[in-house]
């Protein structure tokens, strides 16, 4: 022990600091890798805290897992905050322009849950241009406008997840879902 102690010493003394911080590194002993201090003793904690992290997220994600995935269809957007719970209710409104995606390409809320017979009724806020209302499977489509106070609706009675999107805007974000429960 000494020996070898005394040998890094050495090492050390001759090669210089730089020399300490990746021999330490590579020993990752106590007392010695925590004077040499700078590089090698701090990338070794940093590293082992990454997967921890990682592994915390993955809990937490599947603790939500009532939520829909959408198979990534809310990925990269900016005003996507969970489906909005609106069951009981006979109608929901939902925005079409509003704040998001940089600009005025969002509908808001971007997901809601609805019962079966539940018309949603899509209102124009007049900002971000002409949008219209598309669904994926083509089961229903407005105009496009860009007028305020315009209004599509649609009556959902099969439950099931609807996406749409706005036609011009969809690869800046401008996506959404109706969720219809039973
Ligand atoms: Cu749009």
């Amino acid at each position: 022990m000494m020996d070898s102690h005394s040998t890094r010493r050495a090492f050390a003394a001759a090669l210089g600091t730089l020399a300490v911080g990746a021999f330490a590194g590579c020993t990752g002993s106590g007392a010695e890798a925590n004077q040499a201090g700078g590089g090698g003793g701090e990338s070794t904690p940093a590293s082992t805290e990454t997967p921890a992290r990682t592994a915390t997220d993955a809990a937490g994600s599947e603790s939500g897992g009532d939520e829909p995935s959408f198979g990534g269809w809310f990925d990269d957007m900016s005003n996507y905050d969970g489906v909005v719970d609106t069951t009981g209710n006979s109608e929901v409104t939902v925005a079409v322009g509003a704040s998001g995606n940089n600009g005025n390409y969002a509908f808001d809320p971007a997901a809601v849950r609805v019962d079966a017979g539940t018309t949603v009724v899509w209102e124009w806020t007049g900002e971000g241009a002409s949008h219209n209302v598309s669904a994926k499977d083509g089961s229903f489509e407005s105009e496009m406008t860009g007028e305020k106070g315009h209004t599509f609706s649609q009556t959902f009675e099969e439950a099931g997840t609807y996406k749409y999107v706005c036609t011009p805007h969809q690869a800046m974000g401008m996506r959404g879902a109706v969720v219809v429960t039973e």
